[in-house]
């Protein structure tokens, strides 16, 4: 559904709620467009995609083009070299994923970098605060760990880790987590990634002007690419991040704009890496910092998190978060917002704009992403401080000298958040026999019909949450439990949906299950990186047993409603190359009637991977979602239990009692 229209300027004729679902991004819309500042909706308003382009149907890998192909009829023309539309559409796929991949790895190699150094001691300001969780992680790549150290251990896991990006032959640490069906399947293929930088590397080559031009050859490059991604940089990124800060179990936090405080300092963080985060915590719950900003008339400092790092210090710790992608304009037209920290990925240039409109300090803190007309405090994670007690002095500055009219939406959501993959296993089978039994149990009882991972960006070219919204309701509506990350997740929250008592809105199996354990139906693992707890979890309940042997035969499904960026073209593809079908909204970057798309939406499940699947109505997405399970339920032979459950109460509790 494409709700977006052409805006027009006057006041009048403008409805806010068009653009979102969301009432707080909606009122502060209203604001900015009287204010007459640009923002993000008002923009894509404006600016057209170009068809070819959203095709995937041009080609500018040298300089004998730009091309463009017929997007009605792409056999009709080629490229100048003589590239195809199956080969150009692969090429540019194959670069948004090398593109995603890289942003994962980067941050994941990040991690790993401050963990080497806390280890090392050369870090002073972190430490190794789950040193049980690093032994587990140890254990699952084969480290000897009995009658070790944590100090020996870490030592080895930061060597054997740092294979995930440097590695050039072999295959990365985490594969060893893999289902042993699915990862022979990746063998055969031989797209077992050897090691980021490699498959990264190779991917740009492959896809530069005449090297592979044959789409199938480009398509298995490029799983590679994304499996070194989802086994690799995004777990790393998760499972060190685990250690140093803490691994979550779920904690109530509240999610919208009412998290900001009138009569407080507010600071927003925003961007990726925990980091800045971490040290921001510190600094605000420094008594010093306190008492100079009470000094300057404010009852103390608060602070809430945005996007992808505000979802992990949500999970985490509990910390308030204020919005989305779409929301990060937004929360600065509330005037109240006295400084903002970002670090890398998914900030928009447009942020220094609005922050000039509304007089809010904005500071870039990383030396990869800095943004013209935004302020750079470094934060050196060898002296973090230095960075956070400045942005929060800066803050309280802005504060004592507020010359904007403040207005907060009055909106606030409280929900669980922080459900690890390794909680999931205590809260299911108890702290003593922790296990995925009871999950798996439930699936084959049919109590519960599938899972689904849906998660991923907000689109200005659809309706803001909507789309994530009516999903997941239609989802866990018939008995799918939904696990969510990242943007998705907020909506949901923003929504009320991570509530135990969301289990109303759930079929009457999902809502059992729910009850009985006392969880949501819809369970916030957070941050996009975090879709690696996705893939543990997934994996778990194939070694748990009783339903196949590989990811691809699990009755599980993914979902990126709302994607937009490189990093969810390649999060979709290491599912797909996982075994998992996944559904994209918005547009996709493949032509239908092509041999690229039949070979993403079919071809590749032929394999033994997973496919791909396209639907803009949530309504519509959920269908072909729930389809796909039910065909696996159907495979696995334990449809008919499901039938049973749905139609039968009597034999329900009879299922029951066995
Ligand atoms: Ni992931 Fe999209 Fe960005 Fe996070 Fe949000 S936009 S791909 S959910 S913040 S990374």
């Amino acid at each position: 559904m494409r709700v977006v229209k052409e805006q027009s300027d006057q006041e009048k004729g403008f409805t806010a709620q068009d653009f979102t679902i969301c009432e707080a991004t909606a009122q502060m819309l209203k604001r900015t467009h009287k204010d007459g500042v640009s923002t993000v909706f008002e923009r894509a308003a404006e600016m057209k995609p170009c068809p070819i382009g959203s095709a995937s149907a041009c080609c500018k890998n040298c300089s004998m083009g730009p091309c463009r192909l017929n997007a009605k009829d792409p056999y009709s023309k080629r490229g100048v070299c003589g590239a195809t539309i199956d080969t150009i559409q692969a090429r540019n796929f194959a670069r948004m994923v090398a593109g995603g991949a890289s942003a994962h790895a980067d941050h994941g190699l990040e991690m790993l970098d401050i963990f080497r150094d806390v280890v090392n001691g050369k870090i002073k300001d972190y430490q190794i605060k789950d040193p049980i969780k690093l032994i587990e992680v140890a254990k699952s790549i084969d480290i000897e760990t009995e009658g070790r150290s944590i100090e020996e251990i870490a030592k080895d896991l930061y060597e054997e880790l740092k294979k995930t990006f440097t590695q050039i032959e072999g295959e990365i640490p985490f594969v060893k987590r893999v289902p042993e069906a699915t990862r022979e399947i990746w063998r055969k293929l031989g797209i077992v990634p050897r090691g980021a930088m490699r498959e990264i590397m190779e991917t740009m080559h492959r896809t530069h002007i005449g090297v592979d031009q044959h789409y199938e050859n480009i398509a298995l490059q490029f799983s590679r690419c994304a499996l070194a991604d989802g086994w690799g940089g995004s777990m790393v990124a998760t499972e060190i991040s685990d250690i140093l800060y803490g691994t979550p179990s779920p904690v109530l936090a509240n999610v919208n704009m009412g998290v900001l405080k009138e009569d407080y300092v507010n600071i927003i963080i925003h961007g990726h890496e925990p980091n800045l985060f971490e040290s921001m915590l510190a600094s605000v719950n420094d008594s010093a910092l306190i008492e100079a900003a009470k000094e300057a008339g404010a009852k103390g400092i608060n602070i809430a998190g945005m996007c992808c790092s505000g979802a992990e210090i949500l999970s985490r710790h509990g910390i308030s978060h204020a919005g989305n992608f779409l929301s990060t304009e937004y929360v600065l037209a509330t005037g109240a917002v006295d400084a903002m920290g970002v670090d890398v990925q998914c900030i928009m240039q447009g942020l220094s704009t609005v922050a000039k409109c509304y007089n809010t300090f904005l500071f870039t803190t990383n030396p990869r992403a800095k943004i013209e007309g935004a302020e750079y405090i470094e934060l050196d994670e060898h002296n973090p401080r230095k960075c956070t007690d400045e942005i929060v002095m800066r803050a309280i500055a802005r504060f004592k000298n507020r010359n904007v009219k403040v207005e907060i939406p009055q909106i606030v959501n409280p929900g669980i958040h922080g459900f690890s993959y390794e909680y999931i296993k205590y809260m299911l089978g108890g702290t003593f026999r922790a296990s995925y039994k009871p999950l798996n149990e439930n699936i084959i009882n049919g109590k519960i019909r599938g899972l689904a991972g849906v998660v991923g960006c907000t689109n200005p070219r659809v309706k803001h949450d909507y789309i994530h919204v009516e999903l997941v309701k239609e989802l866990i509506k018939n008995d799918v439990l939904v696990l969510q990350t990242g943007c998705s997740q907020i909506a949901l929250a923003k929504a009320g949906l991570l509530v135990p008592e969301a289990a109303h809105l759930a079929g009457d199996g999902l809502a059992e299950v729910c009850e009985a354990v006392g969880m949501p139906p819809v369970l916030g693992l957070g941050s996009c990186v975090d879709n690696s707890r996705i893939l543990i979890a997934a994996s778990e309940v194939v070694k748990t047993g009783g339903l196949g042997n590989s990811l691809a035969d699990l009755p599980l499904a993914g979902a990126a409603p709302e994607w937009m960026s490189e990093k969810a073209i390649s999060i979709g593809q290491y599912f797909v190359a996982s075994g998992i079908y996944t559904v994209f909204g918005v547009t996709f970057p493949a032509m239908k009637g092509t041999k690229f798309y039949d070979l993403l939406f079919g071809g590749l499940e032929k394999m033994g991977l997973g496919y791909w699947g396209f639907a803009e109505d949530p309504y519509e997405m959920a269908k072909l979602m729930i389809a796909h399970i039910d065909k696996k339920r159907k495979a696995l032979g334990i449809d008919k239990a499901r039938e049973r459950v749905l139609f039968d109460m009597a034999v329900r509790r009879e299922l029951e009692a066995i």
